[in-house]
């Protein structure tokens, strides 16, 4: 045997002991690495004569490639068998059940599920959401809809003040959700057409009321709306929100500063015990207020009240997520108390859809 055979019979016997990929890499290093036993070779070439370089060169290039050929099998062959070995080691069992996690676990608030009901009636309809600031200027929560400046509802017991600046004037928490309302007038062009959702504000707190509350507003104004477009818009809401196909309606009259004429809407229902069936029965409950807008709001939003009009409305959704989901206990709502939630929250992807059916 030549030298060069036995270095090849020795590094192959090397190559193929190689267990795994990192051990093959150590071979590659110590023969065809720049110290390694074949580049050593190499390095004999300079100090021959010309005629043995041409025979010894070509027979120690021609161990090099034999040495990579014989390195990248034996690469393939780990490889395939680490993958296999991956593939054996992580299975993944079908059989097991999932395992509870957030959306196995968590629950939509009763409030987030009307709204989402809410918005999903409206938007139907053609309206849009708009959204405001919590904290408002007395001029879009009170001067520009309308109310003079000795109004009641300006008191300090009805409404959460801040700090007063410098100049004197005051921010406060909004009473109700008719700032976005101006807000949207003063921006958009009519024909306009939105709910309003969100929370609202008021220094007021027993069974029946909480000092943060969320109330959902509505307002459509374009050339010729009228009273009749309320009359429909609100009596398909209140067949789609409470899943009946008719309902009876009564509109009272009222007083808002922002509507004229204003009106009370109460809903038929028939009450039995501490429950309350809508669509059904002799008993009327108040369910919302509405009117057309004053033309003085119109006017304060920068439209034209000689060429625009429309109508708007307001309701409380803890109210009505009361009434439909028969929750006896207005404080509960924000206790933040977990066993409340897993009694009365929705699942996650249980999302109200009027093609689904509103609560599926
Ligand atoms: C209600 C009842 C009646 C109302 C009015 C407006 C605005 F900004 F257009 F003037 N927004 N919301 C309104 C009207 C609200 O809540 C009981």
């Amino acid at each position: 045997m030549t030298d060069i055979e036995q270095l090849e019979a020795s590094i192959l016997d090397d190559i193929h002991a190689a267990a795994d990929e990192a051990a093959l890499e150590s071979v590659r290093v110590a023969t065809l690495g720049k110290q390694g036993s074949v580049s050593a070779l190499l390095k004999t070439l300079g100090a021959m004569s010309p005629d043995e370089r041409r025979t010894r060169g070509a027979a120690i290039n021609a161990l090099k490639d034999r040495v990579g050929l014989a390195i990248a099998d034996r690469k393939a062959v780990l490889k395939d068998a680490a993958l296999d070995a991956r593939l054996a080691r992580e299975t993944v069992d079908i059989t097991l059940p999932v395992r509870p996690g957030p959306l196995a676990e968590g629950r939509i608030h009763p409030v987030s599920q009307v709204i989402d009901e809410i918005t999903a009636i409206f938007t139907d309809m053609g309206f849009s959401v708009a959204e405001g600031p919590d904290i408002e200027t007395d001029h879009y929560n009170f001067t520009a809809l309308n109310f003079p400046p000795d109004h009641p509802a300006r008191e300090m017991h009805d409404t959460f003040f801040l700090k007063p600046k410098q100049d004197g004037s005051r921010l406060l928490l909004r009473t109700h959700t008719s700032p976005v309302q101006v807000r949207t007038m003063e921006r958009e062009k009519p024909p306009i057409r939105i709910i309003a959702p969100g929370r609202t504000y008021r220094c007021d707190s027993d069974a029946t009321h909480t000092p943060m509350f969320h109330q959902v507003e509505g307002l459509v104004i374009d050339e010729t709306t009228h009273f009749g477009h309320l009359k429909w818009v609100l009596e398909e809401f209140l067949k789609a929100f409470f899943e009946v196909d008719e309902v009876k309606t009564r509109f009272r009259p009222s007083f808002f500063p922002f509507t004229e004429p204003s009106m009370e809407v109460d809903v038929g229902c028939k009450r039995s015990g501490s429950e309350i069936r809508i669509g059904e029965g002799d008993d009327w409950l108040e369910i919302l207020g509405c009117g057309m807008v004053h033309p003085n709001v119109i006017r304060s939003a920068g439209l034209d009240p000689d060429r625009y009009q429309g109508f708007a409305f307001g309701m409380g959704i803890d109210r009505i997520a009361m009434l439909k989901y028969g929750m006896p206990d207005l404080r509960a709502f924000f206790d933040a108390d977990v066993r409340w939630l897993r009694h009365y929250g929705f699942r996650p992807l249980d999302l109200p859809s009027l093609y689904g059916g509103l609560t599926s």
